[in-house]
């Protein structure tokens, strides 16, 4: 029997939401919330039909989840020829030479905010190095002024609360739209200065790139430009942390990626698998479905459950175990369309910038490693995770022998 004081929204869930991810697919796989009228979906197939029905599920949730804050349209709520002609200038921006070129950007960010924290032998690789480095490089990448980048995180903290909050108070959400407010104003004047003297960023690309034969916007370009800021800043020092937090804990798999760098691509997708960054994804259902095990009402709030689909049986062998060599992830296909994890959504929603993900994490992963040699946990220090919506570790003090030339080399 399904227990009725079971909630998606209580404590014992919040500190470890793994622990009831399997009594969810099989007791309550279309499980609902009265507090916030929402429906929350576990199983694999079920996520999987949900973000791929596009007629069924739509994005429409973003309206009130996300427009106010994004002050525009993203993406995601976007539909038919103009979400097609949209996301292919945003793909343009995140693929092929661009994407080359970045990799240049990322790996110059990344040996910049390191150098200060490598001869020291210990750093928090969440708040010392994963946060400043994420609005860093996107700075970078947007052209915008690195040196911006502490009041950025802070707007950013704002309009991802708002996004991923499961209920707000008034205060919040007051002080969320201030920080809305302060994003918009402060990109605006970039915006109209970068369409009379476009440059190679990505501003100034989607300043000047004509949809049917007129230039967008400043209010559709702000809002492209924020949701890039926030999808790629929330969840990248994430999944870093959670990347290193794994194979800290796998010392044979560690030693294994230590050895032979081309196993990280497999063991970033395995880190997407076991804990994805992003937890929920919000859909709106336009008419009422029937799933195995539940019914949702016509214009309903369903939250699909990436990491209870992510770890559920039907879909992949013995999911509680983080193993890189698993055979049943095709490690290959993880950052594409064909991915059989469902980190990046699946569908035609699905992350427009998984092939940036993969390049960040993949350079800064290789990058750290033979700097941080016998890396290991900070002795008594307590690991912990926060949020339901997006989550990731608080911090992670790790302590580590500085490889020697490495000091040399970034001091
Ligand atoms: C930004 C939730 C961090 C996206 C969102 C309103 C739309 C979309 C996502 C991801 C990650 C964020 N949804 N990125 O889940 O652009």
């Amino acid at each position: 029997m399904p227990d009725p004081r079971f909630s998606v929204l209580s404590e014992d869930f919040a500190a470890a939401p793994h622990r009831y991810f399997a009594r969810l697919r099989e007791q309550s796989p279309v499980h609902y919330e009265p507090a916030v009228d929402s429906w929350f979906v576990s199983r694999y197939p079920d996520v999987r039909r949900v973000l791929t029905d596009h007629e069924a599920f739509t994005t429409e949730t973003l309206q009130v989840r996300a427009e106010p804050v994004m002050r525009g349209p993203v993406l995601a709520q976007m539909t038919g020829a103009e979400h097609t002609a949209k996301r292919k200038i945003v793909v343009r921006g995140f693929t092929g030479q661009a994407l080359q070129d970045q990799t240049h950007v990322i790996r110059a960010n990344a040996a910049e905010v390191l150098a200060p924290l490598l001869s020291q032998g210990r750093m928090d690789l969440v708040n010392d190095f994963g946060k400043p480095f994420a609005v860093r490089v996107t700075l970078d990448v947007l052209g915008l002024d690195k040196e911006d980048w502490r009041q950025v995180s802070a707007w950013l903290a704002g309009v991802g609360e708002f996004i991923t909050s499961i209920a707000l108070t008034p205060e919040r959400r007051r002080h969320c739209m201030d920080c809305a407010l302060g994003l918009e104003a402060y990109l605006v004047p970039v915006i109209e200065q970068r369409r009379r003297h476009p440059g190679e960023d990505l501003i100034s690309l989607l300043s000047t790139t004509e949809f049917d034969s007129v230039a967008m916007s400043t209010r559709e370009v702000t809002a492209l430009i924020i949701n890039v800021l926030v999808a790629a800043v929330e969840p990248a020092d994430k999944t870093l942390g959670l990347l290193f937090k794994h194979l800290i804990d796998h010392p044979e798999q560690l030693a294994q990626v230590q050895r032979d760098p081309a196993l990280l691509s497999a063991a970033i997708a395995e880190t997407l698998r076991y804990t994805p960054p992003v937890q929920l994804i919000p859909r709106l259902a336009e008419q009422e479905a029937v799933f195995d095990g539940g019914v949702v009402p016509a214009g309903a709030t369903v939250f699909c459950m990436i990491g209870a689909a992510n770890r559920d049986p039907e879909a992949f062998t013995a999911p509680d175990a983080f193993d890189i060599h698993r055979q049943d992830l095709g490690t290959a296909r993880s950052f594409t369309a064909a991915a059989q994890h469902l980190a990046f959504g699946t569908g035609l929603h699905q992350c427009v910038g998984a092939a940036f993900a993969r390049a960040e994490i993949e350079t800064v992963a290789a990058l750290l490693l033979p700097l941080l040699d016998r890396v290991r946990h900070r002795p008594g220090s307590e690991y912990r995770e926060s949020g339901l919506y997006t989550r990731g570790p608080v911090a992670l003090p790790l302590d580590f022998t500085p490889a020697p030339d490495a000091v040399a080399a970034h001091s």
